[in-house]
């Protein structure tokens, strides 16, 4: 498995616009997709190679719900591009790592996804994405 970079920090946010007031407005950025998913709005705004992806409930139940009950708004993932994500997942599982998908499933912005449990990864819910063309 070859990790390329970190595709995009996952930030928990209460409310996606009021959120783009202070990061395209107060901070010079960008947002340049938005995205209904799986009970959540969500914003990516890239940074360099990066980007941030800004996670709003909108289902009252997603994952971000729970997270943001618990912890309020901040970082609530790290996500690492691979070239190959069948294969580095099916390395992860070799090595015995703790995944929450043991199989990629479909992400936000047509990346195929995941999720590393946090328990197995020093408390930080880490995800693999291998985006297609379009993705950041
Ligand atoms: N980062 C670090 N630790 C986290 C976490 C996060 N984002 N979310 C939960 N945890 C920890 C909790 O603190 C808790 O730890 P303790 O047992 O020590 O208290 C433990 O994981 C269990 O947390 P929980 O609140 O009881 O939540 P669940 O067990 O119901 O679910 C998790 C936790 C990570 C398995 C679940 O949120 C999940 O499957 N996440 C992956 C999918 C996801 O987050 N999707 C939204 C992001 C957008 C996308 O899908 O692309």
């Amino acid at each position: 498995m070859k990790i390329k970079r970190i595709a995009h920090l996952g930030i928990a946010i209460k409310d996606l616009d009021e959120a783009l007031k202070f990061f395209t407005k107060g901070l010079p950025l960008e947002v340049t997709h938005t995205e209904d998913f799986q009970g959540m709005r969500i914003g990516f705004i890239p940074v360099g190679d990066s980007s941030m992806e800004l996670l709003q409930d909108v289902s009252g139940s997603s994952a971000i719900k729970k997270f943001l009950d618990k912890n309020g708004e901040g970082i609530h993932h790290i996500a690492f591009e691979v070239d190959d994500i069948h294969q580095a997942v099916a390395e992860l599982k070799a090595k015995g790592i703790k995944l929450i998908d043991e199989t990629p499933r479909e992400g936000a912005h047509g990346m195929t996804i995941a999720f590393m449990h946090p328990k197995a990864t020093h408390g930080i819910l880490m995800e693999l994405v291998q985006p297609s063309k379009d993705s950041h």
